[in-house]
Parts: C-alpha cells; structure tokens; sequence
C-alpha cells in the first residue's frame, strides 16, 4: 500500500529491512548500541564489523533518541539506530517514547540529506509495544512529518510478515479517512 502526502510517499511494504534499497534503514536498537537480536542482529549480520565499530565509537543512544553510522555492506548507505521503549503497561511514557524515536530518527535524516527511509515496526518485538498501538504511533508521525516537510521524499514501512502488514494496511486507512 502507498499513498502520498503532500510532496512524499508513504508506503507499507511486507519484507526484511536489510534488504531495502532506500538511503538509510532505521535499526531497532537497544540503549547500549552493542548489536542484539531481531531486526539490530539482522543489521548487523549483513552491515558487517564497520557498523558495530561506528556504534562502539558513539558509545551509546538513550531511549527516544537516533544516532546514524554508515551501512557498511548494506545497500543502504546509511542506518540510523533508534531505541524504542520496552513496554511496560502503557502507562510508562512509552507512546512519546516510541513517537520521540521516529521523529528523532527522521529528523536525524533530514539533517544529512538523506531522501528516502526504511523504518522497522519499532519496540514491536523483543520490547513487546503491543502491534496495533505501536502503528498508529509510528504512522502519525510519519505522517505528520511529511505534511510538515518536503525533503524527505520516502518513508517506507518493512513489516515483518502478513499480519503485521495487515495490521499497519488497516491502520494507515483508518488514519487516511479520518483526515479526509
Ligand atoms: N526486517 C523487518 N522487520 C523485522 C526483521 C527484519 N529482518 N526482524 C524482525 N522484525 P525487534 P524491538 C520485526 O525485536 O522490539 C534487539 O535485541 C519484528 O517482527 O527487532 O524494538 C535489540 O538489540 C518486530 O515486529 O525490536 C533490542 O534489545 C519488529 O521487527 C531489542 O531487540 C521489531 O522487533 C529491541 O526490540
């Protein structure tokens, strides 16, 4: 599914963030940028060492925040690394917390230029950000940030399985006919 939003296009897409040719891919990751499981091993297993020495050198990225290292032998020229919030109960600061870390990582790529994004489902795994609330998080924001701005021209969703992208398809229609 695809749709554009004023000078941009926001598209859902079923599939591996590894394998996406957008500039950057945004890596679910932890406080202590040391690599982990899911989406940040699958990262690191096709970046290679490059990426984990840039993320060794930054030392770290605080939960909310985005820090950005090349993307060694991805396709992607760059990652941007970004840390969702464990879910608790919701009751945590854990929606702005899961806001802060897609428009963080967005700005982040703006600030290098950088025209197209591939974002994971952030927090929905190991951190267990329940799926339906986690997409309408993450789709209001990239919503949002591409009616305020028109540098980036692509922000795309790799869902991780069919249900997944049905449930980001059913959200992002909802989101759609509420603003028409
Ligand atoms: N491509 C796209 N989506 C994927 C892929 C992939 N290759 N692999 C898994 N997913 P998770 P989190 C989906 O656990 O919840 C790590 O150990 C997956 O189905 O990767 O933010 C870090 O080091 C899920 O919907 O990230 C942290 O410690 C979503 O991606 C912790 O996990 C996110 O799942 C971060 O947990």
């Amino acid at each position: 599914m695809e749709i554009n939003i004023n000078k941009g296009t926001l598209s859902l897409v079923e599939g591996d963030i590894t394998r996406q040719d957008t500039e950057a891919i945004v890596n679910a990751a932890n406080n202590s940028l040391r690599g982990g499981g899911g989406v940040d091993g699958a990262i690191h297993r096709a970046g290679g060492p490059r990426v984990l020495e840039e993320c060794i050198k930054i030392g770290g990225c605080g939960t909310g925040e985005a820090v950005i290292t090349t993307g060694g032998n991805l396709s992607a020229k760059y990652v941007i690394h970004t840390v969702g919030p464990i879910y608790r109960d919701g009751l945590h600061n854990e929606p702005r917390l899961l806001e802060n870390a897609y428009n963080n990582s967005l700005k982040l790529a703006s600030s290098k230029g950088i025209k197209s994004v591939a974002f994971p489902s952030i927090s929905t795994g190991a951190y267990g950000y329940p799926l339906e609330a986690a997409a309408g998080i993450a789709l209001n924001a990239a919503i949002s940030y591409l009616r305020g701005h028109t540098d980036i021209e692509l922000v795309r969703f790799v869902l991780f399985g069919k249900k997944a992208l049905e449930v980001y398809e059913k959200k992002l229609k909802e989101l759609v006919s509420q603003a028409s």
